[in-house]
């Protein structure tokens, strides 16, 4: 199996860093959906990093369905999900609010980075900003009732959470002052010290 896309997007580095943990090897091809655009579209018309493609050929997209598949196929007793579904709802909430993290952080980069400035849409960037940091706010928060799993225990919420918070210091850092997301910051600190993060990274 063949993940495509680079490890700068956090949906491909979500989908690399989980696939480690559930101990599947995926082969690696870096392709930028921007500078390899036609190398892409001919693997995935669609044009969408992640791209998984099977064996037989068959292709995946989106993140969270491609790690769905992952831990279809990682079996019992390997998931990054826990079991008990008071806390599978609660990691599934924070995997919502980094999910929104990292839209909302690509969404940015995108109006800053590829509209030209003079058409660029202040009230726009300015919904962004805020619903990004209600992200963070309330992820923050989350982290303050109860921490999360680290280290060898980490789960897909805390994958997802670090991923985002590493890409939104990336792509918007003036985004996240780590003074307002202590938690967050410290916890993607350590996350980013895993085997499987510094062999995914970023840039
Ligand atoms: N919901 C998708 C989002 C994937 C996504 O938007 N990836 C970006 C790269 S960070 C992309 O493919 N951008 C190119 C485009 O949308 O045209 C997922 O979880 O995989």
């Amino acid at each position: 199996m063949k993940l495509i896309g680079m490890l700068d997007s956090p949906y491909v580095r979500r989908v690399a860093i989980s696939a480690r943990h559930l101990g599947i090897d995926l082969e690696h091809e870096s392709v930028s959906v921007f500078r390899h655009f036609e190398h892409f579209q001919q693997i995935n018309p669609v044009v969408k990093a992640p791209t998984l493609v099977l064996d037989d050929g068959e292709v995946l997209i989106d993140s969270t369905l491609i790690i769905d598949y992952l831990e279809a196929l990682a079996g019992p007793g390997k998931s990054l999900m826990p079991g008990d579904l008071t806390q599978r709802l609660r990691a599934w909430r924070l995997i919502g609010l980094g999910l929104a993290a990292c839209e909302k952080s690509v969404q940015l980069y995108y109006e800053r980075n590829l509209r030209p400035a003079e058409i660029q849409y202040q009230p726009w960037v300015e919904r962004v900003e805020g619903q990004l940091a209600a992200a963070y706010s309330a992820l923050e928060r989350e982290l303050e009732k109860q921490p999360l799993a680290n280290g060898a225990l980490i789960e897909q919420d805390g994958i997802t959470l670090a991923v985002a918070w590493s890409f939104t210091n990336l792509v918007t850092p003036d985004q996240v002052d780590a003074s307002r997301f202590p938690r967050i910051a410290e916890f993607t600190a350590q996350a980013e010290k895993l085997e499987a993060f510094i062999s995914t990274p970023i840039t």
